[in-house]
């Protein structure tokens, strides 16, 4: 059984590899604060957190709300977006409108700064769609809005709401490497097996 452990361990690392939604839940603070480098082990980039239960204007800040109680934003200037500095699969995320209805979002994938993967979406501003990208090995996401209906609401901005992110880091080569060790080690130990039974 001592010989299992190494094969049992990178299964273990694989499957931690399947991360779960972002929900940005665990956000606290008063206002709309910026989503901090680190968050979620990623770099966030002109993206903010809201709370859907408290903000005071009818907007996709509460509408666009998937988990309770906080959304994550983009800031109504540039673009936006996070990145990670190991790879991972981008695959899925609802987006809803802030302010504008049937909102204009270019997403882009990256990796290693090359343009892999490019979309552009139309967004509702009253309910959450949900967008499933499927896009493997990029380390950064960027969205960036325009054109949309300007709904009548207390902003026309541009923002994009965001809730529960959904991406999978790529195992890294070490963990990859630690399977074949482990499934080496069960080969060499059952052909042992045989060696003895023959014997
Ligand atoms: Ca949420
Ligand atoms: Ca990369």
């Amino acid at each position: 059984m001592k010989t299992l452990a190494p094969l049992l361990l990178a299964l273990a690392l694989t499957s931690q590899a399947h991360a779960a939604g972002i929900g940005f839940d665990d956000i606290t603070g008063p206002g709309v604060p910026a989503i901090a480098d680190g968050y979620a082990g990623l770099d966030w980039t002109n993206m903010y957190s809201a709370d859907s239960s408290t903000y005071p204007y009818d907007s996709g800040f509460i509408w666009g709300n998937v988990s309770a109680d906080r959304v994550a934003f983009s800031g109504p200037l540039g673009s936006s977006g996070f990145a990670s500095a190991t790879d991972f699969t981008f695959d899925s995320v609802h987006l809803t409108g802030a302010w504008r209805d049937d909102l204009n979002v270019l997403v882009e994938g990256y990796d290693d700064g090359v343009l892999m993967h490019s979309v552009n979406l139309v967004v509702d501003l009253y309910a959450p769609t949900w967008f499933s990208f499927g896009w493997s090995s990029i380390d950064s996401v960027i969205f960036t809005t325009s054109g949309g209906v300007n709904a009548g609401l207390r902003s026309n901005g541009p923002q994009l709401v965001l809730d529960e992110l959904v991406l999978t880091p790529v195992p890294e080569a070490k963990t990859w490497a630690m399977l074949l060790v482990g499934l080496g080690v069960v080969a060499l130990q059952l052909r042992n097996r045989k060696l003895v039974l023959a014997a």
